[in-house]
């Protein structure tokens, strides 16, 4: 048991197929007590059934552009537990519209808007929850290749996750001397929620079956053995880092 007794934070989950629910599931697996969020009312009824299934112990809204939900949401956990070791981000979100055609393309109100979710809500969830983390606490986030290297219709996703994955670095510095780690997984491409509708997904899986080392695209469960590992002393000395769940494609040159 990896993570016995640890008290999880799962933020992300939005049915099944959630890179956060894998997360959640191995988490569990692995010994830890559960706490799910979901992001609003719509999705509370796909939740509860995965929460129910996960033996979860806490079940909250929370809306990460919104301060008062995010307070909130910390209430209800010092109340009901106190403290929280495991705390995890899988959440990101641009307008449809700005992940196709020319980043150039960009308005404010877009780049705003994907950074807000997908980039500032960790840092504001690190910050409200500093107070409940316990020494030895692992923090971590869910990043993307297109962060480094430009993928066709990733856009403004792009250069969120690269916002991210420094932002995960400075976190690390920040927390450090509390002994909480801070880190990304860069997993390769999953069919979620949130690949749903993507012009070009299935390329993109097929790329990967060509060219990655093992030739193969991953699976939720292999991103959740990765943050189980993380989650974990295993990693006790882990920190700042990006660990690749990607079958090896990003090692690839020529
Ligand atoms: P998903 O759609 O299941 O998860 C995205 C989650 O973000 C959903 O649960 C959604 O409710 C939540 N969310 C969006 N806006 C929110 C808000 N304002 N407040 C709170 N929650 C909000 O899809 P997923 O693929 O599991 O994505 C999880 C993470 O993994 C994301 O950060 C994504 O960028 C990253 N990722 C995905 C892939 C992939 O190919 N699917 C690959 C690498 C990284
Ligand atoms: O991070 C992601 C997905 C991020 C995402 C997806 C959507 C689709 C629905 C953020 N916001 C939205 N908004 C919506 O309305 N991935 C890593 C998966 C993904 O998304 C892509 C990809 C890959 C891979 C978009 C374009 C190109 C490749």
């Amino acid at each position: 048991m990896l993570v016995h007794g640890k008290k999880a934070l799962i933020f992300g989950v939005a049915n099944d197929k959630s890179i956060a629910y894998a997360i959640a599931k191995a988490l569990k697996e692995g010994g830890a007590t559960i706490g799910l969020s979901y992001a609003g009312e719509a999705l509370k009824k796909r939740v509860e059934p995965i929460c129910a299934e996960l033996g979860g112990e806490l079940l909250f809204p929370c809306d990460v552009t919104d301060d008062a939900a995010i307070a909130a949401a910390v209430d209800t956990v010092r109340a009901a537990w106190g403290s929280v070791d495991i705390l995890v981000h899988s959440i990101a979100f641009a307008n449809r519209d700005d992940l196709k055609g020319r980043y150039i393309d960009t308005s404010r109100e877009g780049f705003r808007l994907a950074l807000d979710v997908s980039a500032y809500s960790l840092v504001a969830l690190a910050q409200a929850f500093e107070p409940l983390l316990s020494p030895g606490a692992s923090i971590m986030t869910m990043t993307y290749y297109g962060a480094e290297k430009v993928i066709t219709n990733y856009n403004v996703m792009g250069v969120a996750k690269a916002a991210l994955e420094a932002s995960v670095r400075y976190l690390a510095m920040d927390l450090g001397e509390k002994g909480i780690r801070v880190n990304a997984i860069s997993a390769g491409p999953l069919k979620t929620l949130a690949a749903s509708g993507i012009s070009g997904f299935r390329s993109i899986l097929q790329t990967i079956e060509e060219r990655a080392p093992l030739r193969r695209n991953i699976t939720q469960e292999e991103v959740g053995k990765v943050a189980l590992f993380l989650a974990s002393d295993l990693a006790s000395a882990v920190t700042g880092e990006v660990i690749y769940v990607d079958s090896g494609y990003h090692i690839m040159g020529i």
